[in-house]
């Protein structure tokens, strides 16, 4: 519960609240959780994720041509009928499925999460449930995610698929969303009809059918979109269901940004850490029986965008993913390829950097868990079996003073060198006398070995 509300107000009403709040979401997730059993190799598959800690989010589709990021058909109000000759470009020859899943492990990533279909509909797959897929439409006519799914399984890397439940382009997706309606409002041409049930039992359910039998083994679904509507029934026990029945170990992870519901196995949360909800749409409410992902972006968008250049440093990209196992979750980190099918030069450069610092502080991140001590600004922890890792970012005092963690100290070392730290203990905590930041340092760690007295 550590994390839960931390950024409410400390007015004592407000704390009331929190209190009453957070147990009636707790006790709907525990009922949620508790009608749906998950099975043996579900469970082992959340603990996998886990312990994996950092992935490749990848969004790319027919929307890169136009190098404006995903959202370009809404942004613009284009028409059906003029988006519909945006397939006609995309024709990925420098496509290289091998060159993407070598790059994402050079990077320190142990999975792959790629859009399946963004809010445009368009199938980036071989998809029989309709044309309006890459295969019919485009000079490329390939299945880049079966070159992928095949790669990823040679180079033993997990791979999901991102898959959006709002459709710009499918009539059936019927009443509109809060995307054609309020955000808008943009009618592209669509009738002012369509068959909802139609859309989620036979398009969407036929789609996922298609991810989860014709791909070999998958890490899951990342679904996205539900927000559109949050009111409308979805149907996700039917789809859940049948992703669970398909795959038993394919994990179901939804952007819907509200608390997990019955069916959903992580829990995840949007350019923001759990429970912070710097983004302004993500939920305050952080499970404690899920895992947890936070996803974010390399530079400041998720599709391709020659317009920006805001590419965050390694050192940013560092301090997030630690953030995030302090944090207790995984980071997806998000790049969008050029409609060519290469990945730029400056996401390749900094996702390498980041593969090279993890070669070397990998031990504290992977297989860890959120650590004793509350995050904080100067830094967080995180655990593995009896040992506790501080990563210190900002603390330029010689000594750190950590709140009492349950165990006996005893010993402390650098992680970087094996060299011997001087701390003491009492009921208070412990104080740890910090090494000196060498120079360009992101992260000073030191592990503590704990013993299993008190
Ligand atoms: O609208 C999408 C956006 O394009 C992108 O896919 C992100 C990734 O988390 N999710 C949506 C916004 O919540």
């Amino acid at each position: 519960m550590r994390n839960v509300w931390r950024r409410l107000s400390t007015g004592r009403c407000a704390l009331a609240l929190a209190v009453m709040t957070c147990s009636v979401l707790a006790a709907s997730e525990a009922i949620a959780q508790t009608t749906y059993q998950p099975t043996a190799e579900n469970l082992k598959a959340r603990q996998e994720f886990q312990d994996e800690k950092f992935g490749l989010f990848i969004h790319w589709g027919v929307y890169s041509v136009l190098g404006d990021g995903e959202w370009v058909f809404h942004n613009r109000k284009l028409t059906l009928d003029e988006y519909n000759r945006l397939p006609l470009f995309f024709d990925p020859e420098k496509f290289d499925a091998k060159a993407w899943v070598g790059l994402a492990k050079a990077a320190g990533m142990k999975y792959i999460t790629i859009t399946s279909r963004h809010h445009d509909g368009f199938a980036m797959f071989d998809s029989k449930v309709s044309d309006w897929n890459i295969v019919k439409r485009t000079p490329y006519g390939k299945d880049p995610l079966k070159m992928l799914a095949d790669e990823c399984h040679r180079q033993g890397i997990k791979l999901f698929f991102y898959y959006s439940q709002l459709d710009w382009h499918n009539p059936d997706y019927y009443p509109r969303g809060h995307t054609a309606v309020d955000r808008g409002p943009w009618n592209n041409g669509r009738p002012d009809r369509g068959d909802w049930n139609n859309y989620l039992d036979n398009y969407m359910d036929g789609q996922l059918q298609e991810l989860l039998t014709n791909y070999g083994p998958i890490g899951g679904i990342w679904f996205d979109g539900m927000w559109d509507k949050p009111d409308a029934d979805w149907h996700l026990a039917k789809t859940y269901a049948l992703i669970h029945q398909l795959q038993p170990a394919a994990l179901i992870i939804p952007n819907h940004h509200q608390p997990p519901k019955p069916g959903e196995d992580v829990q995840t949360f949007e350019r923001d850490l759990p429970g912070q909800n710097t983004a302004g749409f993500n939920t305050n409410y952080v499970s404690d029986r899920l895992p947890l992902e936070s996803c974010n972006t390399l530079n400041g968008s998720w599709g391709f965008n020659i317009g920006d250049s805001k590419y965050k440093s390694p050192a940013e990209l560092e301090e997030m993913l630690v953030r995030a196992a302090g944090n207790n979750s995984n980071l997806l980190l998000n790049i969008g390829p050029q409609p060519n099918g290469e990945i730029q030069q400056e996401f390749a450069t900094r996702l390498l950097a980041v593969g090279d610092w993890l070669s070397r502080y990998g031990d504290s991140i992977y297989g860890t868990r959120g650590g004793p001590v509350q995050p904080a600004e100067w830094g967080v922890t995180t655990q593995k079996g009896g040992k506790v890792y501080v990563h210190v970012f900002t603390w330029n005092a010689p000594l750190l003073a950590l709140p009492p963690l349950g165990s006996h100290v005893k010993e402390a070392h650098v992680l970087l060198d094996g060299s011997a730290v001087e701390f003491t203990q009492n009921p208070n905590g412990v104080v740890l006398k910090i090494p000196p930041s060498k120079k360009d340092e992101v992260d000073r760690v030191v592990v503590l070995t704990l013993s299993s007295e008190n």
